[in-house]
Parts: structure tokens; sequence; C-alpha cells
């Protein structure tokens, strides 16, 4: 072995991680360890950082805190701290809230779902740009959101010669570490470093003109290497840790989802005896949550199988498919994983290994693949109108909630696009299918399918206005059904045109009211 390529034989001790040995095995990159106060020293005010982190998985653990700190602490002195945040998606209280807390972020981007952070954005203390995500990647090489200072990027750890072992979510890091002018690695050892070999990082994009086509013609494929790449001399500082991933606990599922998911499958069983789809259905997209965990439980009791998934995110519902066989391969961006389904993961990951394959973003949400696999797509939604604009990001139309995130990525090219929704929340005091939405994100050309407790509405193939009856008739609570109805029915009687017909003035009031009523308040 030359002197670059030398096992490490430390550093262990002083910063508690015996066998970091094992994850760091490059010595040039092994030299760089430092404490995390002393890498966030090096993110100074005004700088752009690039990191990980995709659904609650694969974010840095230890240096956002201590930017954090860092941040609070120049406030204190009177000097002005901010920094700009990129990701993959959401992260966790560790990273997006306490920054979010110490008012350390001037611009985040693409996708959070921090509770501190949405109070911030909404409250107009901190810019938001709400993204697809598969277009991000794209985006940042082009130039469109300026320099990149620094990645900061967790990964499982680093081989002898230097490439990255990337951790539970790949999402941007691809692209943090390819445009970065410098690069700070959190080498997380709480990660399964069998974990190696899981990953799909492909190198072949390029902008146009010189686009070549993406060649995944089944979910199973590989078409890129199992390690990020990044140049040894952009490597600033490397900071161990041993921290677990958000690994947020599922609530027990209750009645509406069962009741979502029950639609869903029955809808899937008749495309298959219509001949519309294969027993084998189509690749899987599903959302995160109760209702998706629902949907994916359903497919385990059901026929269809063997079953494949082309999705954003693994989460405890596909990897118990994943267990039993029912799916025989799964590619994703991220895990997005229970406490328990982790320590599942653990325990057999050498099987799942070959069955999972994680991506970066702007492959896993591929437009093209995503079209050409024929994705069925089952997302979440805020709300729907009668016509099935479907808003997936905006309460009472000024607030944001989380972002667009994959929905729109999957939606608009899926062969059968789903929303999925409880008809009310709030206990009843706010209804999910309303006159019209008061803020789109998905059109009514992208939603072929609207599901509620109360049933589902496939607007395949219908105009506008049988769209709307469809949409009353079967997905509204039966509490809000007549008022729908009768302002669908005044439209159709008295608006100028007898195609989309709305009743302007009136349309939106339906949101207003609530905020009045004190129902929803903004924050
Ligand atoms: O508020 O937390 O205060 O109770 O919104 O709603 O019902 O808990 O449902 O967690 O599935 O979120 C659309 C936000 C649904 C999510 C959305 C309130 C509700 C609650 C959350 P509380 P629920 P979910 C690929 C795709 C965009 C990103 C995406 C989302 C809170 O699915 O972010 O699809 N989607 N990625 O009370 C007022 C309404 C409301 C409302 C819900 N009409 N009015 N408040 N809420 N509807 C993802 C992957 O593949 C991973």
């Amino acid at each position: 072995m030359d002197a670059e390529n030398d096992a490490v034989t430390g550093p262990t001790g002083p910063l508690g991680f015996g066998d970091i040995t094992d994850r760091i095995r490059s010595k040039r990159v092994a030299d760089k360890v430092i404490t995390a106060a002393e890498a966030a020293e090096l993110i100074a005010p005004g700088m752009t950082v690039g990191m990980s982190g995709f659904t609650g998985a694969g974010y840095p653990k230890a240096v956002p805190a201590a930017l954090a700190r860092r941040i609070t602490e120049a406030r204190q002195s009177g000097e002005p701290f901010t920094v700009s945040v990129w990701t993959g998606a959401s992260t966790a209280p560790e990273l997006d809230g306490l920054l979010a807390a110490a008012d350390g972020i001037d611009l985040r981007m693409p996708y959070q779902s921090d509770p501190v952070s949405r109070a911030k954005i909404n409250a107009g203390g901190m810019e938001y740009l709400d993204l697809h995500l598969s277009h991000v990647a794209q985006m940042v090489w082009e130039g469109w959101f300026g320099h990149l200072d620094i990645a900061l990027v967790e990964v499982a750890g680093v081989t002898e010669d230097g490439r990255l072992i990337p951790s539970s979510s790949v999402g941007n890091n691809k692209t943090w570490l390819d445009v970065a002018e410098h690069v700070i690695l959190e080498v997380n050892c709480w990660q399964p470093i069998e974990m190696e070999g899981m990953h799909d990082i492909y190198y072949g994009t390029a902008l146009p003109p010189n686009r070549s086509p993406i060649e995944i013609l089944h979910p199973a494929d590989r078409i890129g290497v199992p390690y990020l790449q990044c140049a040894p001399e952009k490597i600033v500082a490397v900071v161990p840790t041993h921290a677990p991933d958000r690994n947020a606990a599922l609530k027990p599922p209750d009645s509406d989802s069962a009741r979502i998911a029950g639609h869903v499958l029955e809808f899937l069983a008749h495309e298959v005896r219509r001949g519309r789809l294969p027993r084998t259905l189509l690749p899987l997209q599903s959302g995160v949550g109760n209702i998706a965990n629902a949907v994916l439980t359903g497919l385990e009791q059901g026929s269809f199988r063997p079953l494949s998934a082309y999705t954003e995110v693994i989460q405890d519902g596909m990897l118990q498919l994943l267990r039993s066989g029912t799916l025989e391969v799964a590619s994703a961006t991220a895990f997005s994983l229970s406490e328990e389904s982790m320590q599942e993961l653990r325990a057999d990951i050498a099987d799942y290994r070959k069955r999972i394959i994680l991506r970066p973003q702007e492959i896993s949400n591929h437009p093209e693949v995503i079209r050409r696999l024929g994705c069925l797509a089952m997302n979440g939604m805020i709300e729907a109108d009668i016509y099935g604009n479907v808003n997936s990001t905006h309460v009472m139309g000024s607030m944001i909630q989380n972002g667009i995130g994959g929905s729109g990525d999957f939606a608009r090219n899926a062969y059968v696009s789903m929303f999925l929704s409880p008809s009310v929340v709030k206990g009843g005091a706010i209804s999910c299918i309303v006159p019209m939405v008061s803020h789109v994100d998905h059109t009514e050309h992208d939603v072929h399918v609207v599901v509620t407790e109360q049933g589902l509405a496939d607007l395949r193939g219908l105009a506008p206005r049988r769209r709307a009856q469809q949409i009353i008739d079967r997905c509204t609570h039966p509490d809000y059904r007549d008022a729908i109805q009768d302002y669908f029915d005044r439209a159709v009687a008295t608006a100028p045109g007898k195609h989309t017909p709305h009743l302007l003035a009136e349309s939106l009031s339906w949101h207003t009211r609530y905020l009045s009523q004190g129902t929803m308040r903004p924050g």
C-alpha cells in the first residue's frame, strides 16, 4: 500500500468512535478529521451550503448544530450571520429545526417539512424555493442559484482509494460534491456499512444539447456506480458521528386510511379485470405516512405479484412488501423508516441490498423514466377542487405546509396519477374538497384519480362538468356535499362559460371564512 491508501490507524479514542478506522479507509481523508465545532468555523456568513438529507435520512447530524450555536453567538455579539441551505428534501430538527430557530437561514430550497422552518417562512422571515425535486440538480448545474460554497454531506464510509460510500439517502449529494468549492464530510458510524453496494450513482447526466437517454428499462436496472466521487483536494474537513436518522414512529393506522386504501385496491383490481393493468401492476410510487402504508399493507394481502416500485422513498410498508417477497425490487433515493423497520433492514441487509437501489434524486424522480415505466403514482394532498385541480402545498392559499417535493415529478408523468386524502381535516371543520383550490400544484390535466375515505373519483376521460359531479358524489364529506353541489349548480346556471363553470367572486370565500371563523390561524 502506498501512503495515500494506507489503512487508517487513528483517530479513535478522543472522539470516541472505536470503529472509525473501518469507516475511513483512506489515510488522506482520515487526516482531515476535526470536530463539528471546528468544521462549523469553516462556514462563513453569507455562504451557501449544500447539505445531504432526504425525508429524515442521511442528513448531517453534528455540523448543523455546531453552526446553529455559532450563528447564535455571532448574533449575540451583534454580527449578522445567515447562510443559504440547499438539501435533497426534508431533514430533521437537528438540521432545519436548529438553524431556523437560530434565524440562521436566509434561503432554503428545495423542500422542507419542519415546523420551526414553516413558521419562519410563513412569517416572512425565511425565503423558500419550493421546487420539483427532479429539477434541482440541473438548475444548479446551470448556475441558476449561483455558487455553492460548501457541500456538507453525510456518508457511511470512505474506501481506501477515497470513494464515498453513501448513507441512507442520496438526494442531491452527487451534485453538491461535484459543484461545491469545498467539502465537509460527516462519516456516520450508525449507518450500516453493509449498505455499500446498494446505491447506483449515475454520472452520465449532461445538460442540453448533450443529453443522452437514461437507460433504465426496469426499476431493477443499475446504470451507475455504487460510490460517490469527490476530488480529495476539495475535502476540507471530516467529522465522525454516531447518530440515528430521524426514524419517526408511525401512528397506528386509522379507519380513514384503511378506507382510502380499500378504494385504491378495489380500483387497481378493477383495472386488472378490465385488462388495463397487468397482474403485476406497474411500478409503484407512493408517498409516506399512514395512508400510503395502509395501501401498501393492503397490497400485501392482495393477489398482485410480483410487484416493483420506482419511487422516491422506501417507507415501512414497502420494506414489509420486500420482506414478504410481494415486492421484488424497489428503486428510490432515500429511506424513511421507523426505528423498528430500520432494525429489520439491518438484520437482513445482505438480501435487501440486492433488491433496493438508491439513486440520485434527479434519476429516482426522472420524468423520462417515470413515463417509460408507467408508474402508478399515489400522493397525498391538502385539497382538490371539483374539477380535479390539486393543492399539495398551501393551507388557505398563502401558508406553506411542506412543499411540492416529488409529487409533480410523478403526477405529471405517471401512467395513473392518484391523489389521496381524508375528505375533512381538523375534526371535520375543514373540507378537503372545495369549489376552487386556493393554490394549484397539480392541474386537472395531471390528476386522474381522487380518493377520500368517502370514495374514489375516476376522472379519466371525463369532461369538466362530469368530473365535478363525480368528485362531489364520490369524494365529498356528507357535511359539505349540499353546499358544494349548490355552488356547482349555481355555477352551471349562471357562469358565463359552461365548460368549467365557476362563480369567481364566491369560489375563494370558501377559504376566507375559515380564517374569519378562526378555524385556521396564520402561521
Ligand atoms: O395538520 O399537522 O396541524 O394536524 O396538513 O396533513 O392529514 O397529517 O397528512 O402528513 O399526509 O400530509 C399534502 C401535506 C399531506 C403531504 C400533505 C393539514 C392537516 C395536518 C398534514 P396538523 P395530514 P400528511 C412524494 C410526494 C407534498 C409532497 C409530496 C405533502 C397537515 O402529503 O407534503 O407529495 N405533500 N411528495 O390537518 C388545512 C386542508 C388541509 C390541512 C391537510 N385542506 N386545510 N389544513 N391539512 N389538509 C413523497 C414520497 O414519495 C416520499
